[in-house]
């Protein structure tokens, strides 16, 4: 059967992040993706003011009791940027019913970059990110993410294997810290697989350039790999890999960094399941 994922994810309609990275990336790998919108924005947050807002919780809520009355399942539930606290615990309530049905739950805790939480993510917002990344199986925080979940300031940079077991809560949840580099020029991810005990650290040489929408195409890559079979750490280094050619490709092309990566003619790399295995980049 075609693995099913519900993604519970804004809809920006121009910036590329959220569902117009999510539903391309998880279909090419052959993932059926069924999104519950939180909220339709004309653009991210990032770079661009002045964008339209329009809160979709209510419609979610409504969409999710209708699918329950269905009886669906989904292989994995996938969530992301939020607008509310609100939403947050709604997120919450949905995760934790499709999880009781067999549901992987893949949390991007997202809350900011760059040391600083973004313009919305007040420290009410923090919490209930917080929260609802308790009940992930899979949680992918970069740098700024896991300081605000372990509630430090900085992190101990040469420690990123025991910042990675703090944040899995004694081994109950994988992580996947990104950002994690070892050594200069390289860029990578601390990956804490609960299923095996392993820590592994992905690192590949890195591309230059900084563009929005970057962590939700890693955990895209990362939720189509897990629901393809593949193992965290294999699933990681298919992520940073396709991240990394797509980060080259916007750079060459001189995108400016708030319209997001220039992913889509790369997207035929994702097709074809099992043709990847191994594949970690060019
Ligand atoms: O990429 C995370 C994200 C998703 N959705 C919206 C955002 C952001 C980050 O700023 O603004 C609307």
């Amino acid at each position: 059967m075609t693995p099913r994922c519900a993604a519970i994810h804004d809809l920006s309609g121009f910036g590329r992040c959220s569902l117009t990275i999510i539903l391309p990336v998880l279909s090419a790998m052959g993932v059926q993706c069924c999104p519950l919108p939180t909220a339709y924005l004309s653009t991210h947050t990032g770079g661009f003011t002045g964008n339209t807002f329009l809160d979709m919780t209510a419609a979610l809520a409504d969409a999710a009791r209708h699918w329950e009355t269905l009886g669906l399942t989904f292989q994995a539930v996938y969530t992301g940027f939020m607008a509310s606290p609100e939403q947050l615990a709604l997120a919450g309530e949905v995760v934790a019913w499709m999880k009781g049905r067999g549901a992987l739950a893949v949390i991007d805790p997202v809350m900011g970059d760059h040391g600083r939480p973004y313009r919305t993510y007040t420290p009410s917002m923090c919490a209930a990110a917080a929260e609802l990344a308790a009940l992930g199986d899979v949680i992918t925080p970069n740098l700024t993410e896991a300081a605000l979940l372990l509630g430090l300031d900085r992190l101990p940079e040469d420690h990123f294997d025991q910042v990675a077991a703090r944040l899995s809560l004694d081994g109950r949840r994988s992580v996947v810290l990104t950002g994690a580099v070892r050594r200069a020029g390289e860029a990578g991810a601390v990956c804490y697989d609960r299923e095996t005990g392993e820590t592994t650290f992905v690192g590949l040489r890195r591309a230059e350039g900084e563009f929005h929408g970057t962590g939700d195409l890693f955990t895209s890559v990362l939720t189509g790999a897990l629901l393809q079979g593949k193992g965290l750490a294999e699933g990681a280094w298919m992520a940073a890999g396709f991240v990394r050619d797509c980060v080259e490709r916007t750079a060459r092309l001189g995108t400016p960094a708030r319209e997001g990566l220039d992913f889509e003619p790369l997207l035929g790399r994702l097709c074809g399941g099992s043709a990847l295995d191994g594949y970690r980049g060019i």
